[in-house]
């Protein structure tokens, strides 16, 4: 699929961007939204020009969530037959990281996307919100679980309770977000953060994501387990090799990816 019309897609060197595009609707993710999304990701993912992408809205939304009008007379069965919890689940499901470019709003579905992400840089004028409160339902896309375990409880039930939303500076301050910068230089910094993770060596980039990603799963025990398992395969990359040698020779390392 190529032909997107919710979404535009551009790559920068090694970093592939997806730009959520429905600026009317406040990059509500309706269904055929998230369809392309994921494609593109999961192009992306398999292409091996590609190290790292970045999701971003327009300035006034990352986006506003799920799309009310399109989900408000579904029933259960209607939301279960449309496998939305499938495509929530197969974007986490990408190997490579994602930083998600956030400015103005992001809300619900929205605030859920930035959270699967592996890195949130957000424009001062970010948002970071729960209202599924406020008409009639829940968080169902993750918040309450991710949102609490990087917040904590208190906070995530204010969010998830009372509809308490998250200005940038408080995202910072409580570790929902890398870095605040300027609503002019967001999605560059974004694409710079990509840039310097793409030109790392790939598949420690990958497995580092995956290691870290597997602290919200395992036991300390079996998460550490898995840190090491990962550490001692990545000694039968070429890469490897190649990093340490580099470092004896004081020279810049030619990853190969492999
Ligand atoms: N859905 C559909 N349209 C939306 C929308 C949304 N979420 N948000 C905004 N829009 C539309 C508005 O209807 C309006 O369209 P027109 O009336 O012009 O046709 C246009 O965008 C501009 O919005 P406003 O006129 O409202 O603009 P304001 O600046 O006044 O307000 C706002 C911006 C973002 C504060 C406001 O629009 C707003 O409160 N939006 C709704 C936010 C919200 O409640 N989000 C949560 C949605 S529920 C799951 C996966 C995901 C989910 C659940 C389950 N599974 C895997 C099971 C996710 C659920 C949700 O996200």
């Amino acid at each position: 699929m190529t032909d997107y019309t919710d979404i535009l897609t551009e790559t920068h060197g090694r970093v592939g961007l997806v730009r959520l595009n429905r600026p009317k609707a406040m990059n509500a993710l309706r269904g055929h939204l998230l369809a392309e999304l994921l494609d593109a990701l999961r192009a992306f993912d398999a292409d091996d020009s590609i190290g790292a992408m970045v999701i971003t809205g327009s300035e006034r939304a990352f986006s506003a969530g799920a799309d009310i009008k399109e989900m408000a007379d579904a029933t259960p069965v209607d939301l279960m037959n449309r496998g939305l919890s499938d495509g929530w689940h197969r974007i986490s499901t990408i190997r490579k990281p994602i930083i998600a470019a956030v400015s103005g709003f992001a809300l619900g579905g929205g605030c859920e996307l930035a959270l699967l992400c592996d890195l949130i840089v957000a424009s001062e004028t970010a948002q970071f919100g729960q209202p599924e409160i406020t008409i009639g339902v829940i968080p169902g896309a993750g918040g309450t679980q991710r949102l609490t375990r990087i917040l904590g409880k208190a906070l995530a039930m204010e969010m998830v309770l009372n509809n308490r939303f998250l200005k940038a500076d408080e995202a910072l301050q409580h570790g929902l977000v890398n870095r605040v910068v300027t609503v002019e230089s967001y999605l560059d910094e974004a694409l710079k953060l990509a840039g310097e993770i793409a030109a790392r060596a790939p598949v420690a980039v990958r497995l580092g994501k995956e290691a870290v990603n597997s602290a919200y799963e395992l036991s300390l025990t079996e998460g550490l387990a898995a840190e090491q398992r990962a550490f001692y395969l990545l000694f039968s990359t070429e890469d490897q090799k190649e990093g340490m040698q580099a470092f004896v020779e004081k020279r810049a390392p030619a990853w190969k990816g492999k």
